[in-house]
Order: structure tokens, then sequence, then C-alpha cells
């Protein structure tokens, strides 16, 4: 049973502010892969829902004049995935996000909601920290913007004030022009289960063989998604070799935080942190044009 006993459809952004300044008590609904199933499961009572998913400003991929690729907090997984701008220059997005659930949740499932729930085994947000993507968050006093790593407080917590509305994500070219990505999730199925651990590296490489720079980012390593920057930095300008492999994950692994939960033990998490992380450093140099 739906305990729902309000529900109203913004039109626009500005409209969509509006109606939560007037009902502090409302929720935010997009997509509602998330929202519907706390209200299915009994975790939401009396609900006011107010809807942002016909808001059509919202939803798309674009790149304005400088490169920048603009993705609409609206926009689903399966059209970001199916996207050309997303298939030509930040193609490993599209494969982050292809990973989540079933096609029935891809076709529904947003981007800024996956975000905006704060969970660290959202398959979109580890690729986004490599991407040091930015968000605009707009509200009742204007518009302003974080950087993704600063959106994340903590557990389920992010950078949101009740009446704000996250409406872009903006990826500049120069966190994604000349890089190789690889995303690896790690279930334990392969379809319609949250990540046990996600890992995304990007690489570019300097001639064939030097690592001119390196990202590393990791869901579920942690309360909150990651980027493993002492393992950035140890890295870049080294060349590719199996000891920098074995590095990359030895070092990681000294960043990291993981849990132990119903899905995994601390210590199974930890030997896929080493171990993904060394596979996603290896096929990421690889699609950046990297040679051994
Ligand atoms: C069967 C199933 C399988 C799933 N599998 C995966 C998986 O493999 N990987 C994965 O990462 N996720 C998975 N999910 C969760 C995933 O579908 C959601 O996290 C989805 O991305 C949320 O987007 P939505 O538009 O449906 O959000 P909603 O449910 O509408 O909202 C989610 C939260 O974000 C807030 N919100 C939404 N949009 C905005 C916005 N623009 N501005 C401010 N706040 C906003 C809402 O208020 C709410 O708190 C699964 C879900 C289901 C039901």
């Amino acid at each position: 049973m739906y305990d729902i006993i309000a529900y109203e459809e913004a039109s626009c952004i500005e409209e969509a502010i509006k109606l939560l300044v007037a009902n502090p008590n409302a929720t935010l609904i997009s997509g509602g892969s998330d929202v519907l199933i706390k209200l299915h499961e009994g975790r939401m009572q009396d609900a006011h829902l107010i809807s942002i998913h016909g808001i059509k400003e919202l939803s798309g991929v674009s790149m304005l004049e400088d490169e920048t690729i603009v993705i609409g907090s609206g926009t689903s997984f399966s059209k970001i995935s199916k996207h050309p701008i997303v298939q030509q220059f930040i193609p490993v997005l599209g494969e982050a996000v292809d990973m989540i659930g079933g096609p029935q949740i891809r076709n529904i499932g947003t981007i800024g909601g996956n975000i905006c729930n704060g969970v660290t085994s959202a398959d979109s947000a580890s690729t986004l920290f490599a991407f040091n993507a930015r968000l605009e968050i707009q509200g009742p006093d204007g518009v302003r913007t974080v950087l993704i790593k600063e959106f994340y407080k903590g557990p389920g917590k992010v950078d949101l004030q009740h009446e704000e509305i996250l409406t872009t994500i903006f990826i500049t070219p120069d966190n994604y022009r000349g890089y190789g990505g690889h995303y690896i999730k790690y279930a334990m199925r392969n379809a319609m289960d949250i990540a046990t651990l996600g890992c995304v590296a990007l690489c570019k490489v300097k001639g064939i063989n030097q690592i001119e720079d390196f990202r590393l980012a990791l869901g579920v390593a942690a309360p909150i998604p990651m980027r493993c920057t002492e393992t950035e930095q140890l890295i870049k300008g080294e060349n590719f070799t199996e000891e920098l492999i074995e590095k990359v994950g030895k070092t990681a692994l000294k960043e990291v935080n993981p849990r132990t939960s119903w899905r995994a033990s601390k210590d199974f998490r930890l030997q896929l942190v080493e171990e993904l992380s060394k596979r996603a450093f290896r096929q990421a140099f690889k699609n950046a044009g990297g040679e051994q």
C-alpha cells in the first residue's frame, strides 16, 4: 500500500521550488525508483509528493561551446548510456549506469536521484567523482554550484536543503579529454543487485607507456563514494609496469575504510578493492591507448 496523501506535478523548476517552500514536509520525487520503494515498504507515512518527473529542462545531455558536457539531473540511465555525447566522450559513465538494476529501472531511474539519495553504492557516483563533476543546485535564493566530492556529507546525507533541487551535472573538458576509463561493479549476481564494490579508473597516457594522469574512485569502500588520491599521486609520471599495477592495489588498500554488511565482510571488500583497482587501472590504461 502506498501511503500518499498528496501528489503535485511541477511543470518547471521554479514551480517545484515554490511547492517545496510551501510544503516543508513534502518529498521531491523524480523517477521514484527509491521513493516508491520506501513508500511500498512502509518507511514513509502520509507522503506528500512533489514530482519533477515531467520537467523537460531537467532531462537531456548536451555540450557547451567550451566542450563542457551537461547532464540534466532528470536524465534516465538509459538515455545517458545511449546518448552519442556520452558514448563518444565519456563512455565509462554509460558503462557504469548500464549496470544499474534492470531495463525498467534504467528507463525510470535518474542520475540526479542516484546522487541525491547519498548512498555509497550508487553506480553513477564513483564515475562522477573521477570526472570531478560539478553540480548545479537551484533553490529559493538562486543557483549555486558544488563539486561532487563536497556534495556528499555522510551516509545518506548530501549538501541539499529541503527547498533545493539538483538541476545539472557538468563535466569540463580538462576532466575527460584524453582519458581512457573503465568501471567494474562487483555484485553478488549479475543483474538487479547493488554493488558490493564499485571501482572506476581513468587514465591519461603520455607517449605509449607513461602515466600522465590517473584517477581512481570507489563506491562502498567507505561510507561515501571516494577518490584514492594518495594512489593517484604515487603513480603519476611513472611508466606502466606490472610492479606499478601491484602498487596501485596495495596503496588503494591503505586509503579505504569499508565495513562489514550482510552483503559482504570488510575483509572481502578489502580484497575487492585491491583486485578491482588493479584490473580497472590495467583496462583504463589500454583504453587510453597505452601499450605495455
Ligand atoms: C530494483 C532496483 C534495482 C536497483 N539497482 C540499482 C543498482 O544496481 N545501482 C544503483 O546505483 N542503484 C540501483 N537502484 C536505485 C536507483 O534506481 C536509484 O538510486 C535511482 O537512481 C534514483 O533515481 P530516481 O529518479 O528514481 O529517484 P527518486 O526515487 O525519485 O528520488 C531519490 C531521492 O533523491 C531525491 N531527488 C531526486 N531527484 C532530485 C533532484 N533533481 N534534486 C534533489 N533531490 C532529488 C528524492 O527526493 C529522493 O530523496 C535500484 C533500484 C531498484 C528499485
